[in-house]
Protein backbone atom coordinates (compact mmCIF):
# COMPACT_ATOMS: atom_id res chain seq x y z
CA UNK A 1 0.00 0.00 0.00
CA UNK A 2 1.24 3.62 -1.00
CA UNK A 3 0.17 6.07 1.88
CA UNK A 4 0.69 9.89 1.74
CA UNK A 5 1.15 11.43 4.97
CA UNK A 6 1.02 15.21 5.79
CA UNK A 7 3.40 16.37 8.46
CA UNK A 8 2.68 19.75 10.46
CA UNK A 9 3.93 21.61 13.20
CA UNK A 10 4.18 25.02 15.09
CA UNK A 11 5.01 23.93 18.40
CA UNK A 12 9.34 22.98 18.76
CA UNK A 13 7.75 21.19 22.27
CA UNK A 14 11.23 19.74 23.46
CA UNK A 15 13.28 19.87 20.48
CA UNK A 16 15.33 22.90 19.04
CA UNK A 17 12.65 23.62 16.16
CA UNK A 18 9.88 22.62 14.53
CA UNK A 19 11.33 21.57 11.37
CA UNK A 20 13.31 19.31 14.00
CA UNK A 21 9.82 17.88 14.70
CA UNK A 22 8.83 17.13 11.13
CA UNK A 23 12.40 15.43 10.69
CA UNK A 24 12.03 13.12 13.65
CA UNK A 25 8.31 12.36 12.64
CA UNK A 26 9.70 11.06 9.71
CA UNK A 27 12.80 9.16 11.57
CA UNK A 28 10.51 7.95 14.18
CA UNK A 29 7.71 6.71 11.28
CA UNK A 30 10.09 4.63 9.62
CA UNK A 31 12.20 3.63 12.69
CA UNK A 32 8.68 2.26 14.00
CA UNK A 33 8.54 -0.51 11.23
CA UNK A 34 5.30 1.48 9.62
CA UNK A 35 7.21 1.78 6.67
CA UNK A 36 9.58 2.96 4.56
CA UNK A 37 9.61 6.28 2.87
CA UNK A 38 10.17 6.54 -0.62
CA UNK A 39 9.71 9.79 -1.56
CA UNK A 40 9.35 13.76 0.12
CA UNK A 41 8.58 16.93 -0.72
CA UNK A 42 10.50 20.21 0.29
CA UNK A 43 9.90 21.79 3.83
CA UNK A 44 6.98 24.74 3.80
CA UNK A 45 6.60 27.45 6.15
CA UNK A 46 2.58 27.75 6.21
CA UNK A 47 -0.24 30.76 7.26
CA UNK A 48 -1.82 28.83 10.21
CA UNK A 49 -5.46 28.06 8.49
CA UNK A 50 -8.35 27.64 10.59
CA UNK A 51 -7.23 29.12 13.72
CA UNK A 52 -5.79 32.62 12.96
CA UNK A 53 -3.79 33.64 15.83
CA UNK A 54 -1.45 31.46 16.68
CA UNK A 55 2.51 30.76 15.12
CA UNK A 56 2.92 29.91 11.55
CA UNK A 57 3.60 26.22 10.95
CA UNK A 58 5.99 24.11 9.09
CA UNK A 59 4.28 21.63 6.66
CA UNK A 60 5.55 18.62 4.89
CA UNK A 61 4.17 15.57 2.66
CA UNK A 62 5.95 12.10 2.14
CA UNK A 63 5.10 9.31 0.25
CA UNK A 64 5.73 5.52 2.42
CA UNK A 65 5.43 2.22 1.13
CA UNK A 66 3.62 0.23 4.03
CA UNK A 67 2.66 -3.49 4.17
CA UNK A 68 -0.02 -2.33 7.08
CA UNK A 69 -3.67 -2.49 6.76
CA UNK A 70 -4.58 0.96 6.68
CA UNK A 71 -6.30 1.07 10.65
CA UNK A 72 -2.58 0.02 12.01
CA UNK A 73 -0.95 2.40 9.48
CA UNK A 74 -2.57 5.44 11.14
CA UNK A 75 -2.23 3.99 14.21
CA UNK A 76 1.64 3.96 13.85
CA UNK A 77 1.04 7.59 12.73
CA UNK A 78 -0.91 8.37 15.98
CA UNK A 79 2.46 6.67 17.60
CA UNK A 80 4.56 8.90 16.09
CA UNK A 81 2.29 11.88 17.40
CA UNK A 82 2.17 10.63 20.73
CA UNK A 83 6.12 10.62 20.84
CA UNK A 84 5.99 14.27 19.94
CA UNK A 85 4.29 14.58 23.61
CA UNK A 86 1.51 16.20 20.89
CA UNK A 87 -0.05 18.90 22.90
CA UNK A 88 -3.24 20.61 21.46
CA UNK A 89 -5.98 22.41 23.11
CA UNK A 90 -7.74 23.48 20.53
CA UNK A 91 -9.34 22.14 17.27
CA UNK A 92 -7.33 23.66 14.27
CA UNK A 93 -4.77 25.27 16.87
CA UNK A 94 -1.08 25.21 17.67
CA UNK A 95 0.33 21.50 17.93
CA UNK A 96 4.18 20.01 18.25
CA UNK A 97 3.09 17.81 15.65
CA UNK A 98 0.11 16.63 13.82
CA UNK A 99 0.29 13.34 11.52
CA UNK A 100 -2.22 13.12 9.30
CA UNK A 101 -3.02 10.33 6.68
CA UNK A 102 -4.32 12.23 3.09
CA UNK A 103 -4.52 9.18 0.89
CA UNK A 104 -4.02 5.36 0.83
CA UNK A 105 -3.64 3.31 -2.78
CA UNK A 106 -3.52 0.00 -3.62
CA UNK A 107 -1.66 -1.01 -6.69
CA UNK A 108 -2.56 -3.16 -9.77
CA UNK A 109 -0.15 -5.16 -11.27
CA UNK A 110 0.68 -2.62 -13.78
CA UNK A 111 1.77 -0.48 -11.56
CA UNK A 112 -1.58 1.62 -11.41
CA UNK A 113 -2.73 3.06 -7.96
CA UNK A 114 -6.31 2.15 -7.08
CA UNK A 115 -7.28 4.81 -4.22
CA UNK A 116 -8.54 2.99 -1.09
CA UNK A 117 -11.42 5.06 0.26
CA UNK A 118 -13.11 4.38 3.59
CA UNK A 119 -16.69 4.70 3.19
CA UNK A 120 -17.29 4.50 6.73
CA UNK A 121 -15.67 1.43 6.79
CA UNK A 122 -13.65 2.66 9.80
CA UNK A 123 -16.19 5.69 11.12
CA UNK A 124 -14.76 8.11 11.96
CA UNK A 125 -11.40 6.89 13.35
CA UNK A 126 -9.98 6.96 9.52
CA UNK A 127 -11.65 8.95 6.91
CA UNK A 128 -9.80 8.29 3.49
CA UNK A 129 -8.76 10.56 1.50
CA UNK A 130 -8.60 13.02 4.16
CA UNK A 131 -11.50 15.29 4.37
CA UNK A 132 -9.81 18.46 3.74
CA UNK A 133 -6.99 17.47 2.11
CA UNK A 134 -8.00 18.71 -1.51
CA UNK A 135 -8.92 22.32 -0.01
CA UNK A 136 -5.81 23.09 1.92
CA UNK A 137 -2.17 24.80 0.44
CA UNK A 138 -0.75 23.64 3.46
CA UNK A 139 -1.07 20.05 1.63
CA UNK A 140 -1.66 20.39 -1.90
CA UNK A 141 1.77 22.36 -2.62
CA UNK A 142 4.21 20.35 -0.98
CA UNK A 143 2.01 17.16 -1.81
CA UNK A 144 2.46 18.71 -5.61
CA UNK A 145 6.14 18.44 -5.24
CA UNK A 146 5.99 14.16 -5.30
CA UNK A 147 6.81 12.94 -8.55
CA UNK A 148 4.07 10.42 -7.59
CA UNK A 149 1.84 12.46 -6.80
CA UNK A 150 1.32 12.86 -10.55
CA UNK A 151 1.17 8.98 -11.02
CA UNK A 152 -1.29 7.38 -12.79
CA UNK A 153 -4.25 6.65 -10.82
CA UNK A 154 -3.11 8.94 -8.32
CA UNK A 155 -6.42 10.77 -7.76
CA UNK A 156 -8.38 12.01 -4.89
CA UNK A 157 -12.45 12.39 -5.28
CA UNK A 158 -12.03 12.23 -8.87
CA UNK A 159 -9.27 14.86 -9.49
CA UNK A 160 -5.14 14.53 -9.68
CA UNK A 161 -3.23 16.34 -7.20
CA UNK A 162 -2.22 19.06 -9.54
CA UNK A 163 -5.58 19.46 -10.65
CA UNK A 164 -6.66 20.05 -6.97
CA UNK A 165 -4.29 22.70 -6.41
CA UNK A 166 -4.64 24.55 -9.88
CA UNK A 167 -8.30 24.91 -8.63
CA UNK A 168 -7.35 26.17 -4.96
CA UNK A 169 -4.58 28.59 -6.46
CA UNK A 170 -7.48 30.31 -9.34
CA UNK A 171 -10.06 30.81 -6.13
CA UNK A 172 -7.52 31.46 -3.48
CA UNK A 173 -4.54 33.10 -4.69
CA UNK A 174 -3.10 34.61 -1.80
CA UNK A 175 -3.25 31.59 0.28
CA UNK A 176 -1.56 30.00 -2.13
CA UNK A 177 1.00 31.80 -2.47
CA UNK A 178 1.26 32.02 1.02
CA UNK A 179 3.03 28.42 1.41
CA UNK A 180 6.89 28.78 0.30
CA UNK A 181 9.41 26.24 0.61
CA UNK A 182 12.26 26.96 3.13
CA UNK A 183 15.68 25.65 3.71
CA UNK A 184 16.00 23.35 6.45
CA UNK A 185 19.30 21.42 6.61
CA UNK A 186 18.52 18.04 8.68
CA UNK A 187 14.76 17.27 6.70
CA UNK A 188 17.34 17.92 3.67
CA UNK A 189 20.70 16.02 4.65
CA UNK A 190 18.74 13.05 5.90
CA UNK A 191 15.90 12.46 3.58
CA UNK A 192 17.93 13.25 0.75
CA UNK A 193 18.54 9.49 -0.46
CA UNK A 194 14.94 8.97 -0.05
CA UNK A 195 15.54 7.19 3.01
CA UNK A 196 16.52 8.15 6.59
CA UNK A 197 19.21 5.78 7.15
N1 LIG B 1 -9.02 10.74 11.64
C1 LIG B 1 -9.95 10.42 10.71
N2 LIG B 1 -9.40 10.34 9.51
C2 LIG B 1 -8.07 10.61 9.65
C3 LIG B 1 -6.99 10.70 8.73
N3 LIG B 1 -7.16 10.50 7.42
N4 LIG B 1 -5.77 11.01 9.22
C4 LIG B 1 -9.32 10.91 13.05
C5 LIG B 1 -5.60 11.25 10.55
N5 LIG B 1 -6.60 11.19 11.48
C6 LIG B 1 -7.81 10.87 11.02
O1 LIG B 1 -7.55 14.04 14.61
C7 LIG B 1 -8.87 13.84 15.09
C8 LIG B 1 -9.33 12.43 14.71
O2 LIG B 1 -9.34 12.29 13.32
C9 LIG B 1 -8.46 11.32 15.22
O3 LIG B 1 -9.07 10.71 16.29
C10 LIG B 1 -8.34 10.34 14.03
O4 LIG B 1 -8.73 9.04 14.39
P1 LIG B 1 -6.58 14.92 15.40
O5 LIG B 1 -5.31 14.92 14.61
O6 LIG B 1 -6.55 14.52 16.79
O7 LIG B 1 -7.32 16.33 15.37
P2 LIG B 1 -6.86 17.65 14.72
O8 LIG B 1 -5.66 17.41 13.89
O9 LIG B 1 -6.78 18.74 15.70
O10 LIG B 1 -8.10 17.99 13.92
P3 LIG B 1 -8.18 17.95 12.42
O11 LIG B 1 -9.57 18.32 12.02
O12 LIG B 1 -7.60 16.67 11.90
O13 LIG B 1 -7.23 19.14 12.13
P4 LIG B 1 -6.32 19.15 10.92
O14 LIG B 1 -7.25 19.03 9.79
O15 LIG B 1 -5.23 18.20 11.05
O16 LIG B 1 -5.82 20.63 11.00
N6 LIG B 1 -2.40 25.35 9.41
C11 LIG B 1 -1.26 25.14 8.74
N7 LIG B 1 -0.67 26.12 8.05
N8 LIG B 1 -0.64 23.91 8.76
C12 LIG B 1 -1.19 22.84 9.45
O17 LIG B 1 -0.59 21.75 9.44
N9 LIG B 1 -3.02 22.03 10.79
C13 LIG B 1 -4.20 22.20 11.40
C14 LIG B 1 -4.89 21.02 11.96
C15 LIG B 1 -4.85 23.52 11.43
N10 LIG B 1 -4.14 24.55 10.74
C16 LIG B 1 -2.99 24.34 10.10
C17 LIG B 1 -2.40 23.03 10.15
MG1 LIG C 1 -4.87 15.64 12.45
Amino acid sequence: MLAFVGLGSNMPGEVASVDAQLVRAASLLEDSGAGRIVEHSRMYATPPWGVYEQDEFRNAVIAVETELEPLDFLHACQDVEQAARRVRDVRWGPRTLDVDVLALFSFLSDATAVPITSDGAWGEELIVPHPYAHQRAFVLVPWADLELAGAPGVTLKGRGVHQWLEELAAAEQEEVAGVQAVESAQWDVRLSRGSLR
